[in-house]
């Protein structure tokens, strides 16, 4: 089976330079696949593509030593051309993670191919018409959020009254009634969100700073991990 039929977007790493403390970024994925992240994103703002580059075949050794190439996916943020570069490279990359201003998805699934990962950002506003209305032939799940506000992504969708728009758990419940693909959520999640949230029935959760920002990235990644999966 391939690791599209595979997908597990239960717990899911996405991290950059920017959100390590100083540290490495292979040793926060490190950290979160032993502790059973079943996704892992390399997403930056400010690392050129070679960097993204050798960031991405770092993650694949990690995935790849951890003997979960065929189980963890391994995605990067927004940018297909680092992952077809990648590809290139020889790199074990499973595809790409777009936003609603970013690369079409389906044009990332033309480049990629069918055992690709393409997973889209939903719309923050009017989210669930949106999910309801959706094309989601070329995409294999959505990222919804934000559940709360958060310093890791500094352009979230402001409502009419200016305040950023924050998800409920009312409204993750509907969402993930009538969503055709899995959702995953993110955006400030802590490990004490977790119960309410699985409770709505979305697939996962994703994290940058409850795991890259913490003290000990690895006892953080199975806190997270052992509330979601029990
Ligand atoms: N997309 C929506 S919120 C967000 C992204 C990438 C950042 C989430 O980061 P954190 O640190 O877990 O709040
Ligand atoms: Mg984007």
């Amino acid at each position: 089976m391939s690791i599209r039929e595979n997908l597990d977007i239960s717990s899911y790493l996405v991290v950059g330079p920017e959100n390590t403390l100083g540290r490495p970024v292979k040793s926060i994925v490190s950290a979160a696949v032993d502790a059973g992240f079943t996704c892992v994103q390399i997403r930056s703002k400010t690392a050129s593509a070679r960097e993204m580059i050798e960031l991405t075949g770092e993650a694949a050794d990690v995935i790849a030593k951890a003997g979960k190439s065929e189980t963890v996916a391994l995605l990067v943020d927004d940018r297909l051309d680092v992952v077809l570069a990648a590809r290139k490279l020889g790199i074990k990359v499973d595809g790409v993670h777009v936003g609603q201003s970013d690369i079409p998805p389906e044009i990332c699934r033309e480049y990629l191919g069918e055992d690709a990962i393409v997973g889209l950002s939903a719309r923050s506003n009017e989210l669930l018409e949106y999910v309801a209305n959706a094309d989601v032939s070329p995409i294999d799940y959505f990222g919804a959020g934000p559940l709360h506000d958060t310093e890791t992504k500094k352009d979230l969708t402001r409502g009419e009254d200016g305040n950023i728009i924050l998800r409920t758990f009312d409204e993750l419940k509907k969402l993930a009634k009538i969503s055709p693909v899995p959702v995953v959520v993110g955006g400030g999640v802590k490990a004490n969100d977790l119960p309410a949230l699985k409770d709505t029935g979305v697939g996962g959760f994703f994290v940058v700073s409850a795991v890259a920002g913490a003290e000990n990235p690895r006892a953080a990644a199975e806190e997270l991990r052992s509330l979601w999966v029990k």
